[in-house]
């Protein structure tokens, strides 16, 4: 009899799903994907709102009955399977210096990353008036395009964001220079950071991640 998954992540391809699935790859958690059909806006039907009120992607759900998990936000999601799997050789201690710097990437990823590609991608949220929509995303790129160039300072000298040991930071600055892929001066372009998606990609488990979700070459 398999064993029942720990795990079950709803996703799309390509979507901020793909740190989290990268993730439980990589340390080899027992998990079930959940597709989730944006295509059809499964995302905003009843069902899914009731598990995460904002309908969007990442969801993740751990157990069942009364102990059950249900967790959104693509960080928290990523720092809960760290924590659940202190073992995994993927996890920082408490209270160390990797892990106070993890923290800092993961933040700064999420917070002023994630949220600019929100403008960059859905600019028409972001203005009532359509003729500006073209403006707010090219406001947008500068923004990322300073972002991009604050890791690329931090990259120098290191192989990953935390120094020479990979974290999570590293999945999830891959999945932020993948949505950068289509920008004037991609992420890739970038030598520090072009160097460590090379290291990243070549990853077994990151090929079976982008291969599950069906996401082709060229990756970013
Ligand atoms: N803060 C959320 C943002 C998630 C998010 O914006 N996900 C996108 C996909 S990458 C989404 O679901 N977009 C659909 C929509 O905005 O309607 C997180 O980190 O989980």
């Amino acid at each position: 009899m398999e064993a029942t998954p720990m795990y079950q992540l709803y996703y799309y391809p390509g979507n901020a799903s793909i740190t989290p699935h990268m993730l439980l790859e990589e340390i080899g958690a027992p998990y079930e994907l959940q597709f989730v059909d944006r295509t059809k806006n499964a995302h905003k039907s009843p069902e899914y709102l009731a598990l995460h009120p904002s309908g969007l992607i990442p969801l993740l759900i751990e157990g069942e009955g009364e102990d059950r998990l249900v967790l959104h936000e693509t960080v928290a999601v990523c720092l809960h399977i760290l924590d659940s799997n202190p073992n995994s050789g993927w996890t920082p201690a408490l209270g160390s210096l990797e892990r106070a710097q993890l923290y800092k990437w993961l933040c700064y990823m999420t917070n002023t990353m994630q949220s600019t590609y929100l403008t960059y991608f859905y600019g028409h949220r972001y203005t009532t008036d359509e003729a500006g929509i073209e403006a707010v995303a090219a406001a947008a790129e500068t923004r990322l395009n300073g972002s991009f160039d604050i890791l690329e300072a931090a990259l120098e000298g290191k192989s990953y964001l935390l120094g020479e040991q990979i974290s999570v930071c590293d999945l999830y600055l891959l999945m932020l220079s993948r949505w950068g892929r289509g920008m004037t001066r991609p992420p890739r372009s970038l030598a520090n950071i072009g160097a460590l998606l090379e290291r990243v990609m070549e990853r077994p488990a990151v090929k079976r991640t982008l291969e599950q979700e069906g996401i082709e070459a060229p990756y970013v």
